[in-house]
């Protein structure tokens, strides 16, 4: 199994986070000429970061890579049995992907230029707004979806700590609501989200490092 990516990718990251919660060995690799390249979109034509090959088998989106693996191998799985505990799972998985995530990416352009930073109280506003709603949709106990983590905390994983830090280097710390602080503990605690993220978030120090942030 082949993971192509780059460290400081978060959605990378939350593929590498699921390898690693299921004990799947695997190669991590740059995309040949970098993402978005011609020549990488001879391979994933969206040009898009993170993608597998798995023994010539090559699948673009996390997302469906997740599931791929899911189907493909069965130990460790990160999908509940009961069919309305595996439907809140991917619920919460695509509320990270399509309405908090894109929250978090919009602080991006705060760290690249800093004349955008006036924008912070109002992306940092629907952020928390983001979250107070996650809050309420997921009860962790302690991971978002019950007591072993799930598809459901592979991208969320990534992502809230993203916020956090990058929020910190903005000066306007992200306060936690507290119903997502166990599970925050519970990831703090495990030792395969710890391995499986370490590249990236120093990969993310780097890149506020040479931002000028810290
Ligand atoms: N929906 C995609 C999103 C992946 C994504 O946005 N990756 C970023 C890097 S973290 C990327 O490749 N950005 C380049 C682009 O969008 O052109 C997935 O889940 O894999």
């Amino acid at each position: 199994m082949i993971l192509y990516g780059l460290p400081v990718s978060t959605y990378t990251a939350k593929v590498r986070l699921a390898l690693c919660w299921r004990g799947i060995a695997f190669e991590e690799r740059e995309p040949p000429g970098g993402y978005r390249s011609e020549a990488w979109r001879q391979i994933v034509p969206m040009g898009t970061i993170p993608a597998i090959d798995d023994q010539g088998f090559v699948l673009a989106e996390s997302e469906a890579i997740l599931e791929y693996l899911e189907e493909r191998y069965t130990e460790r799985s990160l999908l509940p049995q009961d069919p309305q505990q595996r439907a809140q799972v991917r619920m919460l998985a695509r509320l990270h992907d399509l309405h908090v995530e894109p929250k978090v990416r919009a602080l991006f352009a705060l760290i690249r230029q800093p004349q955008e930073r006036g924008q912070l109280p109002e992306l940092k506003a629907a952020l928390d707004d983001k979250l107070a709603r996650l809050a309420q949709v997921a009860r962790p106990g302690p991971y978002l979806a019950g007591p072993r983590a799930t598809l459901a905390d592979c991208g969320f994983a990534v992502t809230l700590p993203l916020a956090e830090r990058l929020l910190g280097a903005l000066g306007s710390p992200l306060q936690w609501p507290p119903s997502l602080e166990p599970w925050q503990s519970a990831l703090t605690a495990d030792p395969l989200a710890q391995q499986a993220l370490s590249p990236w978030r120093a990969a993310t120090d780097t890149w506020l490092r040479a931002a000028g942030l810290n």
